[in-house]
């Protein structure tokens, strides 16, 4: 076999550790490999659930000189040309956005998908309003794409959301704040027998459907939906066909959810492939 260079697409993550595999860069990387996409990891902090006190979360931030020194390091490697997709996870902290937010804004990568993660039990409730405050200001006006779930919206847009009609209405308002086009992602939270989610970009609202499965959020699901619309961003799909196919991702992944000792289960990334 001759030898040749590989040029698959190139996929970041900036994201946190969370060891049992289920969510945060574990599930990114998972995800970007199954899409086909060369993926990367800069680490901003480590969760480790506690199983002697209810799974709680254990949470350890990375110096931030450490993620600066990580992003050195990647973009040294594969320049603008190449890496041009980028995902934000969780931050952790005010600090931690300030200092993505500048990388950010130094390499404006034509891609850039914001998870807004928001709370991550373990972390002190005074700490989330600030990283809420943090996030909206500085990452929210750089994202070309966010997927909040469904407290995510609420607090991103300042509305309620109960109903189907909320989420489209909140959807819209994280557009017209951002530009950025808008995954809100409603799943087991509201009423009804789907899990609905709804994208809306310049051209318009598109609800995304799946029959729901379980009534239990599924850990990862998040994350590797965002990380699904990365890999399909990077691959060239348009933002619309990338939410198509990252919701497709993660039903799948739901159907063959992984059981643990944990009270919730884990998405499998394997799950497309039957
Ligand atoms: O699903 C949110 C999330 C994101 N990132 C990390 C996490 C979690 C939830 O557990 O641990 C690292």
């Amino acid at each position: 076999m001759p030898e040749t260079t590989a040029k698959p697409a190139m996929t970041l993550s900036l994201a946190g550790s969370e060891a049992t595999g289920g969510a945060g860069a574990q599930a990114d990387l998972k995800t970007f490999q199954e899409l086909g996409t060369f993926g990367m990891v800069a680490l901003t902090c480590i969760v480790s659930f506690n199983p002697r006190d209810e799974w709680n979360h254990r949470f350890i931030p990375v110096e931030t000189q450490v993620v600066q020194d990580q992003l050195e390091a990647i973009f040294g490697t594969y320049g603008p040309e190449v890496l041009d997709t980028v995902k934000l996870g969780m931050m952790g902290s005010p600090a931690m956005i300030s200092t993505v937010a500048a990388a950010m804004a130094a390499r404006k990568p034509g891609h850039l998908v914001l998870d807004p993660v928001l709370i991550c039990k373990g972390q002190e409730p005074g700490h989330a309003q600030d990283t809420d405050n943090a996030l909206k200001a500085e990452l929210l006006p750089l994202a070309t794409f966010v997927t909040p779930n469904h407290f995510e919206t609420e607090q991103l847009s300042g509305m309620k959301v109960e109903t189907l009609e909320d989420l489209q209405a909140a959807a819209a308002e994280i557009h017209r704040l951002s530009g950025a086009a808008v995954l809100a992602k409603g799943g087991v939270r509201l009423a009804g027998s789907e899990a609905v989610d709804v994208f809306v970009d310049a051209e318009g609202v598109e609800v995304l459907s799946a029959p729901k499965i379980g009534e239990h959020a599924v850990s990862g699901a998040g994350c590797s939906l965002a990380a699904a619309v990365t890999a399909e961003l990077a691959k060239g799909s348009s933002a619309r066909e990338a939410a198509r196919r990252a919701k497709e991702f993660v039903t799948a992944g739901i159907r063959q959810r992984v059981a643990g000792n944990t009270p919730f289960d884990a998405l499998w990334q394997g799950g497309l492939r039957g």
